[in-house]
C-alpha cells in the first residue's frame, strides 16, 4: 500500500515536471502590478517596458508638462489613462487643432500618420501599447527622444 501511494506521487511528480515550462517562458508569465511599477518610475516622458507580445510592446510612462508635436509613420498607438487625465492634442496639414482629454479608466488609439501632442497639467499615469519599432517622438528627434528604452 505504502508503496503504491509513493508510486502515484512520484508519476504525479513526474507529470508536474513534464508541465513546467522552460525559464524564460515562466517569466513572461509573471504578473505585472501596475501600481508597483509605477512607483519605480519617476522621470516623465521616458517610458519604460513593462512586457511584450506579438511583436507589441506595453510601456508604461509618466506624463507631465507638455510633450513634443510629432506623428509616427508606421505604428498606431494606443494610450490609456491609469491614473490622472492628460489632453491628447491633434492638429492636420492646415495645421488646424483640436483636444480631447483622456480621463482614468479611458483610452485612445492614435493612428499612425496623425500629428499629436500629450499634455497634461499634472502627474498622469499612462499605460502605452504599440510595435516594438515606435520611437516616442516618432519623426522628431530632440531631447525628449529616447531611442533605447529600459524595462521597468
Ligand atoms: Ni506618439
Amino acid at each position: 500500500m505504502l508503496r503504491l501511494r509513493q508510486l502515484f506521487r512520484d508519476s504525479r511528480i513526474e507529470m508536474f515536471r513534464i508541465q513546467v515550462r522552460p525559464p524564460h517562458i515562466q517569466l513572461r508569465m509573471q504578473k505585472i502590478n501596475i501600481a508597483e511599477k509605477f512607483a519605480r518610475i519617476s522621470e516623465p516622458w521616458k517610458p519604460r517596458i513593462a512586457a511584450e507580445l506579438n511583436g507589441q510592446m506595453v510601456k508604461l510612462g509618466k506624463f507631465q508638462g507638455e510633450f513634443v508635436w510629432h506623428h509616427h509613420e508606421h505604428e498606431d498607438e494606443l494610450f490609456l489613462v491609469v491614473k490622472g487625465r492628460f489632453r491628447m492634442e491633434y492638429r492636420d496639414q492646415t495645421l488646424h487643432e483640436h483636444h480631447e482629454w483622456i480621463n482614468e479608466g479611458e483610452f485612445i488609439v492614435v493612428p499612425r500618420g496623425v500629428e499629436h501632442r500629450p499634455v497634461a497639467e499634472q502627474e498622469c499615469w499612462v499605460v502605452l501599447f504599440e510595435p516594438a519599432s515606435t520611437l516616442n517622438t516618432g519623426n522628431v528627434v530632440n531631447e525628449r527622444t529616447v531611442p533605447e528604452l529600459e524595462h521597468v
